[in-house]
């Protein structure tokens, strides 16, 4: 008796185990800044991008994936939680700091059997929680000899090139891990971050190409206050040192932190790489548009060269599943923080609901369940993968999740995206961006701004896609804006944001 007990017993957990190996994994690579008009599987022709456009190819494109509230710490606190950030407390980078004891899917998965792990970029000031393991950046981290703060608090420095050594750690993971339990791992890339500091390998890259100026490089932000008063243009704002490297001596250079850190040889390379770029800027006594337009070549040379690094590791984890067999029953998400401006409206940064810094890439590969190729251009946001991944591991969805599951959309043919999306962001410091929040149903987008400057905003996509024209208060456009105005108290009613809802009320 007690041995057909055990009998039965041991089909049992052989079952579990068999049930729990089955379950999908899933690999997250979330990099950082890392703009859409970049990539080639984004039709970018500024650069080629491999490894994510292998993603693309194998699995699905998401042509209008968008954030809730474009920057670093806010973005990954909804990607954990799927609330928006006035519910999960993470509202802006400069007040905010993680509530690492609230309801994440991570939890969920790490609760239900899942081997869980955050490594690289984490940036929520809090250390992480609910996790298998974790290994991360402290802050925005450095791209040379980085520091991990490791799972006892103690730090490490490992000298080497940040993208690769989160890339090592990575694999280095998923080596130890244990074979018949599923995993969750996000690898948190720090690349394409400012200040741009490419790998050695990576420095002469780009050098001999000239990069075409947006069309609105020399934007003059003609009825839009908040564009007017920003501090992230690449004429004034973009530092000739700190951002570009390039400084009048050795000494100078030796200044920085960033370049403090290096080994004598990294100081080398790049003592001869941008030593030259000085002097041959000096010989040009270069001025006006002439030298803004030399910023911008530099911009997108460095900018460029982080993301042939981000490119390259990405394609060694693709690799990496390859290698192990483990591409057939993993999931892979590539995402981005938010988007970035490679020079639209003369900036760099992001924080803006306007279109380039909004929108995030967004690419999903899992054979056998999503079809390869596809392009899908429904609307979705960064809050709705929580909850995409609590589904496709089978778990239920807390209702305290405000992301609606992307499943059906990645599975089931016909089936449909958002259709308004509700924006916030919070921060008003670094960059001088005035607080705003706002609608987009993917034609028609209406922001409200206040705290820095009070102003609405209102554009067509379908005709003014880089959003050059405000339509507010224009007669021809009251009938939208009406709607638009209802629909966004509406939405700010069903998110329980109330400081928008009190705005709104206000008029
Ligand atoms: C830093 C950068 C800013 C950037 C923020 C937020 N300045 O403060 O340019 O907007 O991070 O970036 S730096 O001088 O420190 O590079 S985020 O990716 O963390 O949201
Ligand atoms: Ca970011």
């Amino acid at each position: 008796m007690v041995k057909q007990l055990f009998a039965a017993l041991s089909v049992l957990i052989t079952v579990t185990a068999a049930a729990q190996q089955k379950r999908p994994n899933i690999l997250i690579i979330i990099s950082d800044d890392h703009a859409f008009q970049t990539i080639s599987a984004y039709g970018s022709k500024l650069t080629s991008t491999p490894g994510i456009d292998r993603i693309a190819r194998e699995g699905i494109r998401f042509n209008k994936a968008y954030v809730t509230n474009s920057i670093c710490g806010p973005s990954r606190a909804v990607l954990l939680t799927g609330r928006y950030s006035h519910k999960n407390g993470f509202r802006d980078n400069v007040s905010g700091r993680f509530d690492s004891s609230q309801h994440t899917f991570i939890k969920d998965l790490t609760g239900s059997g899942y081997q869980t792990a955050w490594i690289g970029k984490w940036h929520l000031e809090s250390a992480p929680e609910g996790f298998s393991f974790w290994k991360v950046l402290p802050g925005q981290g450095a791209y040379f000899n980085p520091d991990f703060i490791k799972m006892d608090n103690s730090r490490e420095r490992i000298e080497g090139y940040a993208t690769t050594i989160i890339e090592d750690m990575a694999e280095s993971w998923l080596d130890q891990r244990d074979t018949s339990r599923p995993f969750c791992l996000v690898i948190g890339h720090k690349a394409t971050h400012r200040t741009w500091m490419p790998d050695i390998a990576d420095l002469h890259r780009f050098d001999t190409v000239n990069f075409p100026l947006p069309a609105n490089f020399y934007d003059r932000y003609e009825g839009r206050k908040a564009a007017a008063l920003q501090d992230m243009t690449i004429d004034k704002t973009m530092l000739m040192d700190y951002d570009l490297k390039i400084f009048a001596s050795a000494e100078e250079a030796g200044k920085q932190a960033s370049i403090q850190r290096m080994t004598p040889a990294q100081k080398q390379a790049y003592g001869t790489y941008y030593g030259a770029l000085q002097q041959d800027l000096e010989k040009r006594r270069l001025s006006g548009n002439a030298l803004v337009e030399w910023k911008y070549q530099r911009y997108m040379r460095d900018y460029l060269s982080t993301a042939a690094s981000l490119d390259r590791n990405i394609e060694r984890a693709l690799a990496y599943l390859d290698k192990h067999q483990l591409a057939e029953n993993t999931l892979v998400v590539y995402l981005s923080d938010q988007g970035f401006y490679m020079g639209e409206h003369g900036w760099f940064d992001k924080r803006f609901m306007y279109e380039e810094s909004f929108r995030t890439p967004l690419l999903m590969r899992w054979p056998g369940k999503i079809q390869a190729g596809r392009v899908d251009s429904s609307l979705v946001m960064n809050l709705d993968l929580a909850p995409t991944f609590l589904e496709l591991s089978g778990l239920p969805v807390s209702s305290q999740i405000q992301g609606r599951s992307m499943l059906p959309l990645l599975t089931k043919a016909g089936s449909k995206g958002r259709k308004n999306l509700y924006y916030h962001y919070y921060e008003s410091g670094e960059h001088a961006v005035s607080p705003h929040f706002g609608i987009s149903d993917g034609r028609y987008k209406l922001i409200r701004f206040y705290k820095r400057v009070e102003a609405w905003e209102l554009f067509d996509l379908h005709a003014d896609p880089s959003e050059m024209k405000n339509l507010y208060a224009q007669k021809k456009y009251a009938k939208i804006t009406r709607k638009l105005k209802a629909q966004l108290l509406k939405l700010a009613e069903k998110y329980e944001d109330a400081e928008a809802i009190a705005l709104l009320k206000k008029g």
